[in-house]
């Protein structure tokens, strides 16, 4: 049930990197940008343009604060987004992820790469995008957990890479036990 769960204040987010992206540009590269946001803000944070290449290397820090409440909680997405920056025309979308916070919570870390998805999240679009996620009752910590949590990246890669397509509908409930506990 929700309510037995620990709502840490704090979700880091690290967009690590990018690959395999849709060639948007003339000569046959992108110049991608990745944004976050979380579905109930209208706030819209964004990494730096890598220019001309397909396989950007963002290493995008960003912390969010959590709502303290269950219920808001359960109803929260990250949504992360792709796009080649254009200066005379319009950037053009590449693709992008809708993850379910609370699944994220439940395994407290998250590092994997992700399908990057079309504008309706179902359908694939090129690339994946490589993060990591963590949480925290602090907003400094993200560095020293994110070099403490390397050496569990491959065991949480392969867990992690199903995230993006369950929980289609219905709300899954938090529970405790399985949290891991290696981590804390
Ligand atoms: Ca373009
Ligand atoms: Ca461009």
């Amino acid at each position: 049930m929700a309510e037995e769960l620990d709502i840490p204040p704090f979700m880091h987010i690290r967009v690590i990197e990018a690959r395999g992206l849709a060639s948007a540009d003339i000569n046959g590269l992108s110049d991608p940008y990745a944004t976050l946001q979380l579905s109930n803000s209208k706030e819209i944070v964004r990494s730096k343009t890598i220019n001309e290449t397909l396989e950007p290397q963002w290493k995008f820090d960003h912390t969010f604060m959590l709502p303290d409440s269950a219920s808001a909680l359960d109803e929260l997405d990250l949504l992360i987004r792709v796009y080649d920056e254009d200066t005379l025309n319009a950037d053009d979308f590449l693709g992008g992820c809708k993850f379910i916070v609370t699944d994220f919570l439940r395994h407290q870390v998250v590092s994997g790469w992700f399908e990057l998805r079309k504008e309706n999240w179902k359908k694939v679009a090129k690339g994946k995008i490589h993060i990591l996620v963590a949480f925290g009752d602090e907003k400094l910590k993200f560095d020293q957990r994110t070099r403490m949590l390397d050496g569990y990246q491959t065991k949480l890669d392969f867990m992690l890479m199903k995230l993006p397509n369950k929980n289609k509908g219905g709300k899954k409930k938090i529970s405790k036990k399985k949290k891991p506990t290696a981590l804390q």
